[in-house]
């Protein structure tokens, strides 16, 4: 059983957003087409409380993508983004959700960011994603979403380590980095995930 992963489609991923991702709404189209070819198609939604540790406005005198550590992890300070009950937190209006049936939000502890839909970047908080896939019998888990390099990268590792098998479905994601992008693609390759085009799922 295959399930779909879209990761973060919501309003401040894309341009004209808080945080946007060049091109990031070019996806949106892709990413409807490819819904009925799945039997399961889970969201995640970045969900921070106003003040997160990851927003450089949290931190006096910082300025956003600057890095730092955050309670002993590195750190990318982001601008305030999808801020709990806001707008831009909202999942992008295009974005199809009739087929979405169930949702994982995460950063909600505002002591540790979360990329990945499964763990925090401490790998310390479980969101129950895992145990929800294994619970509706799926093996293999394609990603599409906002940002490649940051929360599709770290959702696609994660799910390889929790022993799915992991689809990256390079035309339905958009980068913040284009270096970024390249070395989080090395590695994925490396960790056995395939890469895969929007016309090769939906075919
Ligand atoms: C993301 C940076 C900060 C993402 C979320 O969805 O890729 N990136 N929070
Ligand atoms: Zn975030």
């Amino acid at each position: 059983m295959k399930a779909l992963l879209l990761i973060d489609i919501q309003n401040d991923f894309v341009p004209g957003g808080a945080l946007a991702v060049a091109g990031g709404d070019a996806i949106i189209p892709l990413v409807n087409r490819l819904q009925p070819h799945f039997g399961l198609v889970v969201a995640t939604q970045d969900w921070h409380p106003a003040g997160h540790g990851s927003f450089a406005s949290s931190h006096p005198g910082r300025q956003p993508f600057e890095q730092t550590e955050l309670h002993g992890l590195p750190q990318t300070l982001w601008p305030d983004h999808c801020v709990q009950g806001t707008a831009g937190a909202d999942f992008h209006p295009a974005l199809d959700q009739h087929r979405i049936e169930a949702i994982f939000r995460k950063g909600t502890n505002p002591e540790i960011d979360s990329y990945s839909g499964f763990f925090d970047n401490g790998h310390r908080k479980s969101t129950g994603l895992a145990d929800y896939l294994r619970g509706r019998g799926v093996t293999q888990v394609y990603l599409a979403g906002l940002a490649a390099d940051y929360c599709v990268y770290f959702s696609a590792k994660d799910a390889l380590q929790e022993g799915f098998e992991v689809f990256f479905v390079e035309d339905a994601t958009r980068a913040i980095s284009a270096d970024g992008y390249q070395q989080a693609r090395t590695d994925l390759l490396q960790r056995g995930a395939q890469f895969v085009t929007v016309a090769e799922v939906a075919q």
